[in-house]
Protein backbone atom coordinates (compact mmCIF):
# COMPACT_ATOMS: atom_id res chain seq x y z
CA UNK A 1 0.00 0.00 0.00
CA UNK A 2 0.94 3.36 -0.71
CA UNK A 3 1.78 5.36 2.00
CA UNK A 4 1.01 9.80 1.69
CA UNK A 5 4.02 11.71 2.80
CA UNK A 6 3.03 13.93 5.27
CA UNK A 7 4.01 17.57 5.06
CA UNK A 8 7.58 17.35 7.20
CA UNK A 9 8.12 14.59 4.72
CA UNK A 10 7.38 16.81 1.81
CA UNK A 11 9.56 19.75 2.65
CA UNK A 12 12.43 18.03 3.79
CA UNK A 13 12.70 16.29 0.47
CA UNK A 14 12.15 20.67 -1.20
CA UNK A 15 14.71 20.83 1.19
CA UNK A 16 16.90 18.24 0.15
CA UNK A 17 16.28 19.21 -3.27
CA UNK A 18 17.29 22.83 -2.63
CA UNK A 19 20.33 22.39 -1.09
CA UNK A 20 21.63 20.05 -3.41
CA UNK A 21 22.29 23.07 -6.20
CA UNK A 22 25.65 24.32 -5.09
CA UNK A 23 26.68 21.14 -6.32
CA UNK A 24 24.69 20.28 -8.89
CA UNK A 25 25.95 23.39 -10.55
CA UNK A 26 29.57 22.20 -9.55
CA UNK A 27 28.95 18.80 -11.61
CA UNK A 28 27.26 20.41 -14.68
CA UNK A 29 28.57 19.23 -17.60
CA UNK A 30 31.52 16.91 -15.52
CA UNK A 31 32.11 13.35 -17.19
CA UNK A 32 31.52 10.76 -14.55
CA UNK A 33 33.06 7.74 -15.30
CA UNK A 34 31.32 4.87 -13.60
CA UNK A 35 32.42 1.22 -12.95
CA UNK A 36 29.47 -1.08 -12.23
CA UNK A 37 31.21 -4.63 -11.37
CA UNK A 38 28.93 -7.94 -12.23
CA UNK A 39 28.47 -8.93 -8.49
CA UNK A 40 26.62 -5.44 -8.16
CA UNK A 41 24.06 -6.62 -10.88
CA UNK A 42 22.91 -9.23 -8.35
CA UNK A 43 19.73 -8.18 -8.49
CA UNK A 44 17.19 -6.62 -11.27
CA UNK A 45 15.82 -4.02 -8.27
CA UNK A 46 19.03 -2.98 -7.51
CA UNK A 47 20.06 -2.79 -11.58
CA UNK A 48 17.25 -0.77 -11.93
CA UNK A 49 18.14 1.24 -8.51
CA UNK A 50 21.62 1.93 -10.14
CA UNK A 51 19.81 2.98 -13.20
CA UNK A 52 17.57 5.47 -12.15
CA UNK A 53 20.28 7.56 -10.39
CA UNK A 54 22.34 7.19 -13.56
CA UNK A 55 19.26 8.82 -15.17
CA UNK A 56 19.23 11.63 -12.80
CA UNK A 57 22.90 12.47 -13.45
CA UNK A 58 22.33 12.92 -17.18
CA UNK A 59 19.24 15.43 -16.03
CA UNK A 60 21.55 16.46 -13.93
CA UNK A 61 23.60 18.02 -16.56
CA UNK A 62 26.38 15.32 -15.61
CA UNK A 63 27.49 12.94 -18.74
CA UNK A 64 27.79 9.72 -17.38
CA UNK A 65 29.75 6.95 -18.55
CA UNK A 66 28.81 3.18 -17.62
CA UNK A 67 31.49 0.85 -17.97
CA UNK A 68 30.56 -2.47 -16.61
CA UNK A 69 32.05 -5.70 -15.28
CA UNK A 70 30.62 -9.19 -15.33
CA UNK A 71 33.22 -11.97 -13.95
CA UNK A 72 30.35 -13.73 -12.31
CA UNK A 73 28.47 -13.83 -15.46
CA UNK A 74 31.35 -15.48 -17.49
CA UNK A 75 32.09 -17.61 -14.72
CA UNK A 76 28.31 -18.98 -15.17
CA UNK A 77 28.44 -19.46 -18.86
CA UNK A 78 32.05 -20.86 -18.95
CA UNK A 79 30.62 -23.92 -16.08
CA UNK A 80 28.04 -24.54 -18.60
CA UNK A 81 30.11 -25.15 -21.74
CA UNK A 82 32.65 -27.04 -19.31
CA UNK A 83 35.46 -24.43 -19.82
CA UNK A 84 37.86 -24.17 -17.31
CA UNK A 85 38.74 -20.87 -16.24
CA UNK A 86 41.65 -19.37 -13.81
CA UNK A 87 42.88 -16.03 -12.32
CA UNK A 88 46.46 -14.93 -12.34
CA UNK A 89 46.82 -11.66 -9.96
CA UNK A 90 42.92 -11.50 -10.35
CA UNK A 91 43.19 -11.47 -14.36
CA UNK A 92 41.47 -14.36 -16.30
CA UNK A 93 43.86 -16.77 -18.09
CA UNK A 94 41.84 -16.03 -21.59
CA UNK A 95 42.58 -18.51 -24.92
CA UNK A 96 40.42 -18.53 -27.94
CA UNK A 97 37.62 -20.44 -26.93
CA UNK A 98 37.51 -18.36 -23.75
CA UNK A 99 37.76 -14.94 -25.18
CA UNK A 100 34.20 -16.15 -27.43
CA UNK A 101 32.53 -16.67 -24.23
CA UNK A 102 33.64 -13.56 -22.61
CA UNK A 103 32.58 -11.26 -25.34
CA UNK A 104 29.10 -13.00 -25.66
CA UNK A 105 28.61 -12.36 -22.00
CA UNK A 106 30.01 -9.30 -21.63
CA UNK A 107 28.97 -7.21 -25.22
CA UNK A 108 25.71 -9.45 -25.08
CA UNK A 109 23.63 -10.36 -22.08
CA UNK A 110 25.18 -7.89 -19.16
CA UNK A 111 25.68 -4.86 -21.33
CA UNK A 112 22.11 -5.22 -23.15
CA UNK A 113 20.70 -5.53 -19.79
CA UNK A 114 21.62 -2.60 -18.31
CA UNK A 115 21.38 -0.74 -21.56
CA UNK A 116 17.47 -1.57 -20.92
CA UNK A 117 17.66 -1.29 -17.28
CA UNK A 118 18.36 2.62 -18.02
CA UNK A 119 15.99 2.82 -20.87
CA UNK A 120 13.29 1.51 -18.35
CA UNK A 121 13.76 4.37 -16.13
CA UNK A 122 13.53 7.13 -18.98
CA UNK A 123 17.04 7.29 -20.19
CA UNK A 124 18.37 6.97 -23.40
CA UNK A 125 21.55 4.78 -23.57
CA UNK A 126 24.04 3.15 -26.41
CA UNK A 127 25.60 -0.02 -25.65
CA UNK A 128 29.07 -0.44 -26.82
CA UNK A 129 32.64 -2.22 -26.24
CA UNK A 130 35.73 -1.11 -27.56
CA UNK A 131 35.90 -2.16 -30.51
CA UNK A 132 32.99 -0.06 -31.47
CA UNK A 133 34.80 3.63 -33.42
CA UNK A 134 37.99 2.55 -32.28
CA UNK A 135 37.27 3.00 -28.47
CA UNK A 136 39.64 0.58 -27.21
CA UNK A 137 42.53 -0.34 -28.71
CA UNK A 138 45.17 -3.01 -26.74
CA UNK A 139 48.03 -4.47 -26.99
CA UNK A 140 48.55 -7.87 -25.39
CA UNK A 141 49.27 -7.60 -21.22
CA UNK A 142 51.02 -10.74 -20.96
CA UNK A 143 52.06 -13.53 -22.60
CA UNK A 144 51.15 -16.15 -19.48
CA UNK A 145 47.79 -14.38 -19.89
CA UNK A 146 46.74 -15.13 -23.20
CA UNK A 147 44.24 -12.79 -24.87
CA UNK A 148 44.08 -9.96 -21.66
CA UNK A 149 44.02 -6.89 -23.32
CA UNK A 150 46.06 -3.58 -21.91
CA UNK A 151 44.47 -0.55 -23.63
CA UNK A 152 47.00 1.39 -25.84
CA UNK A 153 45.06 3.79 -27.86
CA UNK A 154 41.44 5.08 -26.98
CA UNK A 155 39.10 7.67 -29.62
CA UNK A 156 36.89 9.27 -27.51
CA UNK A 157 35.70 10.76 -30.73
CA UNK A 158 32.08 9.06 -30.30
CA UNK A 159 31.61 9.27 -26.39
CA UNK A 160 32.09 13.47 -27.57
CA UNK A 161 28.99 12.61 -29.78
CA UNK A 162 27.08 10.95 -27.47
CA UNK A 163 27.61 13.17 -24.98
CA UNK A 164 26.25 16.08 -26.89
CA UNK A 165 23.03 13.97 -27.55
CA UNK A 166 23.03 13.49 -24.00
CA UNK A 167 22.89 9.53 -24.76
CA UNK A 168 24.37 7.48 -21.68
CA UNK A 169 27.15 5.26 -23.26
CA UNK A 170 27.40 1.81 -21.29
CA UNK A 171 30.66 0.14 -22.29
CA UNK A 172 31.74 -3.70 -22.23
CA UNK A 173 35.82 -3.78 -21.09
CA UNK A 174 36.56 -5.62 -24.53
CA UNK A 175 39.36 -3.79 -26.94
CA UNK A 176 40.23 -4.56 -30.14
CA UNK A 177 43.71 -5.92 -31.62
CA UNK A 178 45.89 -4.32 -33.97
CA UNK A 179 45.35 -7.20 -35.97
CA UNK A 180 41.42 -8.16 -35.61
CA UNK A 181 41.84 -9.74 -32.21
CA UNK A 182 39.46 -9.55 -29.27
CA UNK A 183 41.18 -8.83 -25.99
CA UNK A 184 39.45 -9.24 -22.35
CA UNK A 185 40.17 -6.15 -20.55
CA UNK A 186 39.62 -6.13 -16.35
CA UNK A 187 36.84 -4.31 -16.17
CA UNK A 188 38.10 -1.87 -13.58
CA UNK A 189 41.61 -1.54 -15.99
CA UNK A 190 38.99 -0.47 -18.85
CA UNK A 191 37.26 2.70 -16.57
CA UNK A 192 40.28 3.73 -15.78
CA UNK A 193 41.50 3.57 -19.00
CA UNK A 194 38.27 5.67 -20.18
CA UNK A 195 38.10 7.85 -17.67
CA UNK A 196 41.82 9.03 -17.92
CA UNK A 197 41.20 9.25 -21.73
CA UNK A 198 38.06 11.57 -21.47
CA UNK A 199 39.87 13.40 -18.51
CA UNK A 200 36.62 12.46 -16.29
CA UNK A 201 35.84 14.86 -13.46
CA UNK A 202 35.48 11.73 -11.32
CA UNK A 203 36.20 7.97 -11.60
CA UNK A 204 33.31 5.97 -9.75
CA UNK A 205 34.87 2.59 -8.66
CA UNK A 206 31.36 0.83 -7.10
CA UNK A 207 32.78 -2.17 -4.88
CA UNK A 208 31.10 -4.69 -2.30
CA UNK A 209 33.33 -2.63 0.50
CA UNK A 210 33.39 0.45 2.06
CA UNK A 211 35.82 1.57 1.12
CA UNK A 212 39.69 1.45 1.78
CA UNK A 213 40.10 1.30 5.75
CA UNK A 214 43.62 1.76 7.59
CA UNK A 215 44.97 -0.38 9.95
CA UNK A 216 42.38 -0.02 12.54
CA UNK A 217 39.73 -0.69 10.34
CA UNK A 218 38.51 2.60 9.97
CA UNK A 219 37.23 3.93 6.77
CA UNK A 220 39.36 6.59 5.26
CA UNK A 221 37.47 8.93 3.35
CA UNK A 222 40.35 11.17 2.22
CA UNK A 223 43.84 9.85 0.56
CA UNK A 224 46.28 11.44 -1.26
CA UNK A 225 48.20 8.97 -3.87
CA UNK A 226 51.54 8.62 -1.41
CA UNK A 227 49.42 7.48 1.27
CA UNK A 228 48.18 4.53 -0.96
CA UNK A 229 51.19 3.50 -1.64
CA UNK A 230 52.59 4.22 1.99
CA UNK A 231 49.48 1.91 2.95
CA UNK A 232 50.06 -0.58 0.29
CA UNK A 233 53.96 -1.39 1.23
CA UNK A 234 52.82 -1.74 5.01
CA UNK A 235 50.86 -4.35 3.63
CA UNK A 236 47.02 -2.46 4.81
CA UNK A 237 45.60 -2.54 1.65
CA UNK A 238 45.98 -5.97 0.29
CA UNK A 239 43.80 -8.78 -1.94
CA UNK A 240 41.02 -7.33 -4.13
CA UNK A 241 41.27 -3.69 -2.84
CA UNK A 242 44.88 -3.31 -4.61
CA UNK A 243 43.50 -3.73 -8.50
CA UNK A 244 41.04 -0.86 -7.58
CA UNK A 245 43.36 1.40 -5.57
CA UNK A 246 45.83 0.86 -8.30
CA UNK A 247 43.77 1.67 -10.93
CA UNK A 248 42.67 5.01 -9.06
CA UNK A 249 45.80 5.99 -8.34
CA UNK A 250 46.91 5.37 -12.15
CA UNK A 251 43.45 7.37 -12.79
CA UNK A 252 44.20 10.26 -10.63
CA UNK A 253 47.80 10.42 -12.03
CA UNK A 254 46.85 10.25 -15.40
CA UNK A 255 44.59 13.30 -15.41
CA UNK A 256 41.03 12.29 -13.74
CA UNK A 257 40.44 14.77 -10.95
CA UNK A 258 39.23 12.08 -7.88
CA UNK A 259 38.43 8.62 -7.96
CA UNK A 260 36.34 7.11 -5.80
CA UNK A 261 35.84 3.65 -4.26
CA UNK A 262 32.68 3.32 -2.72
CA UNK A 263 30.52 0.61 -1.73
CA UNK A 264 28.02 -0.65 -4.55
CA UNK A 265 25.46 -1.94 -2.40
CA UNK A 266 24.79 0.92 -0.79
CA UNK A 267 21.45 2.68 -2.00
CA UNK A 268 22.20 5.48 -4.40
CA UNK A 269 25.45 5.35 -3.96
CA UNK A 270 26.25 7.96 -7.03
CA UNK A 271 24.33 10.33 -5.86
CA UNK A 272 25.72 10.11 -2.40
CA UNK A 273 28.90 10.57 -3.40
CA UNK A 274 28.32 13.50 -6.28
CA UNK A 275 25.12 15.28 -4.56
CA UNK A 276 26.45 15.46 -0.81
CA UNK A 277 28.76 17.61 0.79
CA UNK A 278 30.23 14.55 2.63
CA UNK A 279 30.37 12.15 -0.03
CA UNK A 280 30.94 8.63 0.69
CA UNK A 281 33.42 6.44 0.30
CA UNK A 282 37.10 6.68 -0.12
CA UNK A 283 38.11 9.49 -2.37
CA UNK A 284 41.50 9.58 -3.76
CA UNK A 285 43.52 12.69 -4.91
CA UNK A 286 46.64 12.72 -6.97
C1 LIG B 1 37.38 -9.90 -16.66
C2 LIG B 1 36.34 -9.04 -17.34
C3 LIG B 1 35.07 -8.88 -16.55
C4 LIG B 1 35.26 -8.12 -15.24
C5 LIG B 1 36.93 -11.38 -16.62
O1 LIG B 1 37.20 -12.13 -17.55
O2 LIG B 1 36.27 -11.75 -15.63
C6 LIG B 1 39.78 -10.18 -16.94
O3 LIG B 1 39.94 -10.75 -15.87
P1 LIG B 1 34.01 -7.78 -12.88
O4 LIG B 1 32.61 -8.18 -12.59
O5 LIG B 1 34.20 -6.31 -12.86
O6 LIG B 1 35.01 -8.51 -12.04
N1 LIG B 1 38.60 -9.77 -17.39
C7 LIG B 1 40.97 -9.91 -17.82
O7 LIG B 1 36.21 -7.43 -14.97
O8 LIG B 1 34.20 -8.29 -14.38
Amino acid sequence: MKTQDTLTDRKATAETLSRAVPLLQRYDDAIVVIKLGGHAMGSDEALAEFARDVVLLRLCGVNPVVVHGGGPQINKLLDKLEIKSEFVNGKRVTDAATVDVVEMVLSGTVNKKIVQAIQGQGGKAVGLSGKDANLMVCDPEDPALGLVGTPTAMDMTLLNLLFEKEIIPVIAPIGAGRNGETYNVNGDTAAGAYAKALKADRLLLLTDVAGVKNAAGELLTELKAHEIRELTAEGVISGGMIPKTQTALDAVEGGVRAAVIIDGRERNACLLELFTEQGAGSMIRA
